[in-house]
């Protein structure tokens, strides 16, 4: 019977230490320790021996039940530290890998050319004012010197909301409100860069809606000079040091005297070419000094204050100097266009 035990001891040994997963162990556990397992046969069995031989057997027995144990723990602990190496192995992570290229966004080229002229003015001293779109016909129209009744007001014309409410047809109602925050007192100079409305058929040169940079200074003597030297510098800047500008006479409800602002040409120098029609100079602003009942009815008094204003569109500046065909490039977002204005 020790012979028996000590054989059963060899064998469940050798089999615990061949055992390859924690199935094939436990296998082995019921095997050997099970109530139908071989010790227990051994221990039932004892009865046909000698009662002095009993309790030696008896303890021998539980000796090989305890070594089997501990050697199935010492093998069930090796097998699960096994199997969280080998889940850390086919987690890692090469860090080393190089990453997927990720491309890169870049700025509109109309936000592009509207950041470059507001900078130009903030480098002269203007500060930037931004304002409702939906906005009221006192300052859309009224404040400017348009009153009812007005051509220029025609229901055809812009995008109504109400009688009274409308999407502003240009920036200027925010120099109207810019103007009566000073309470009559200058200075002002300001620009108003924003998006503006109107009821056109969309085509190359038309866009029901558009953007603005509308400019304003109102303090005392200020004179057109003034205005005239702002925009040669802003042309300048813009277009090149080498350009010129005219004024030309035109007409707006909300100026008095109003120009039209020419820069020399920037591809032929003056000489007439494709861009310039031939002319040597290029459209680019209008302006003018600001009515006196636009001051008047902003808080201002005309006889102590003068301004001057300017307008222009940063999509015809931006087609100009990029030789963008047709204004609705700016609105489509197709990426063969904006991909052409990347900035490094
Ligand atoms: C233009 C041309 C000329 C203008 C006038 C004003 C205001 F509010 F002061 F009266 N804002 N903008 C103005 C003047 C705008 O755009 C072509």
């Amino acid at each position: 019977m020790k012979e028996r035990l000590y054989e059963l001891k060899q064998e469940a040994l050798r089999r615990i230490d061949e055992a390859k997963d924690v199935k094939a162990l436990n296998d082995v556990r019921v095997a050997y320790l099970g109530k139908k397992g071989p010790i227990t046969e051994v221990l039932r069995g004892m009865g046909a021996l000698p009662p002095g031989e009993r309790p030696k057997i008896g303890a021998l027995a539980n000796e090989v039940r305890e070594v089997i144990q501990q050697a199935l723990e010492a093998k069930q602990a090796k097998l699960e530290q096994e199997e969280v190496e080998r889940k850390l192995a086919a987690e890692a992570i090469d860090v080393t890998l190089p990453g997927r290229p990720v491309r890169l966004g870049n700025p509109h080229p109309l936000t592009r050319v509207i950041e470059e002229i507001e900078d130009l003015f903030i480098g002269m001293g203007y500060t930037v004012a931004e304002g409702p779109e939906v906005e009221t016909d006192y300052y859309n129209f009224e404040a400017l010197n348009l009153p009812k009744g007005h051509p220029a007001r025609d229901m055809q014309d812009s995008f109504y909301i109400t009688e009274e409410i409308l999407l502003r047809t240009h920036t200027s109602p925010m120099q109207a409100r810019t103007m009566e925050k000073h309470r009559g007192r200058g200075p002002v100079k300001i620009i108003c860069p924003g998006k503006v409305y109107r009821r056109d058929t969309d085509d190359a040169t038309h866009s029901h809606q558009f953007t603005q940079i509308e400019g304003l200074v109102v303090d005392r003597n200020i004179r057109m000079s003034d205005l005239k030297g702002t925009l040669r510098e802003f042309a300048r800047k813009l277009f090149g040091e080498g350009r010129d500008i005219r004024f030309r006479p035109s007409f707006f409800p909300f100026t008095e005297p109003s120009v039209e602002v020419d820069v020399s040409c920037f591809r032929c120098e003056g000489h007439g070419c494709s861009v310039c029609k031939g002319t040597g100079w290029i459209e680019i602003l209008g302006a003018g000094m600001v009515h006196p009942n636009v001051l008047e009815m902003a808080g201002f008094d005309p006889k102590t204050y003068t301004g001057f204003a300017f307008g222009m569109g940063p999509e015809r500046i931006a087609m100009l100097k990029y030789g963008i065909d047709d204004i609705r490039h700016f609105y489509q977002n197709d990426l063969r266009f904006l991909r052409q204005f990347l900035r490094v």
